[in-house]
């Protein structure tokens, strides 16, 4: 049976802080339209995909934070993509912002999810690695406040059977860390999906920031031919609200090799055809984890922080 899957990358412009959740998911009901007409099996979409990315903003009243939240998924204003999805016949992972009550306490998350072909929820991640900071900085042009306004997930990572293999999801900051690849991969994700927000300019290292781009392709590239799996990254893209987000959207193949990327910093679908048994070609080679793996020398990694 052929493991073939047409992934479309829907990355996103920007979303102004006064967009509504309504207009964005008209954006990303257009974008499905596209790729289904390219045959797409999932399409993926950005991290905070809904509303503008608002940890920019320090706010003292949570009533204007949890404003940036979604109650339910879905909800009336998220539902069209469901539907899409259902009429389609296509999936889609979706990154927003999740406020659950969790025996009666409100839990703020960062979150993806991933739907599949009949608009049912077949998986659900909620942010590991959080950045940037807890309190007001004011010396810095724009605040990072994921660590104010986020508590880090806690699932952990995981894997999801559907689409006819094994998929995987992370968000943003744990595309720079070498755990999310290879968690995902021990627990056999052969597609790995991310959105992203990334500020061109680094507030904290300015003399980074010429290397948004490349950084970006280097953690997710080596992620993904060191485990051996596809990795879909996607942005949004441009000048949200004063602040220049970095595009290149890409799928990557097993190899390490990118073999779509977006060219613009608008809404841009960019598809290729995944071939999921692609990624024996590395796992039952250079990285056959059973036969080269040495766990008993990594025990340094999961001791606690110090
Ligand atoms: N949304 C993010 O997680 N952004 C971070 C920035 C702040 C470094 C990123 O890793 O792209």
């Amino acid at each position: 049976m052929s493991r073939k899957l047409i992934i479309g990358a829907a990355q996103l412009g920007p979303i102004t802080r006064h967009e509504t959740r309504t207009q964005a998911v008209e954006r990303m009901v257009a974008l499905m339209h596209q790729a289904h007409g390219r045959g797409a099996d999932l399409v993926v979409f950005p991290e905070l995909a809904l509303t503008t990315f608002f940890p920019r903003w320090y706010f003292e009243d949570q009533a204007e934070v949890d404003a940036f939240f979604e109650r339910e998924m879905p909800g009336p204003e998220t539902r069209p993509l469901f539907d899409t999805a259902r009429e389609l016949g296509i999936g889609f992972y979706l990154g927003y912002a999740e406020l659950a009550l969790e025996n009666g306490q409100p839990h703020h998350f960062n979150t993806s999810i991933l739907v599949d072909a009949s608009g049912r929820i077949v998986g659900k991640y909620r942010k590991v690695h959080l950045p940037g900071h807890t309190q007001h900085e004011p010396w810095r042009p724009f605040q990072h406040l994921e660590k104010r306004y986020f508590e880090p997930g806690d699932r952990g990572f995981g894997a999801w059977q559907a689409f006819g293999g094994t998929m995987g999801m992370a968000l943003c900051n744990d595309r720079r860390w070498p755990e999310t690849y290879r968690m995902l991969a021990l627990q056999g994700v052969e597609l790995m999906m991310l959105g992203y927000n990334t500020p061109i300019h680094y507030p904290p290292v300015p003399e980074h920031d010429h290397l948004q781009g490349f950084h970006n392709h280097l953690c997710m590239q080596a992620g993904a031919y060191q485990n051996g799996m596809w990795v879909v990254g996607v942005a949004k893209a441009g000048r949200e609200e004063g602040c220049e987000l970095l595009g290149q959207s890409c799928i990557i193949a097993p190899t390490g090799e990118i073999v779509a990327m977006a060219a613009s910093q608008e809404d841009e679908l960019i598809t290729h055809e995944c071939d999921l048994d692609r990624t024996r070609e590395i796992r039952e080679h250079i990285f056959n984890f059973a036969l080269h793996r040495r766990p008993e020398t990594y025990g340094l990694i999961t001791s606690p922080v110090a």
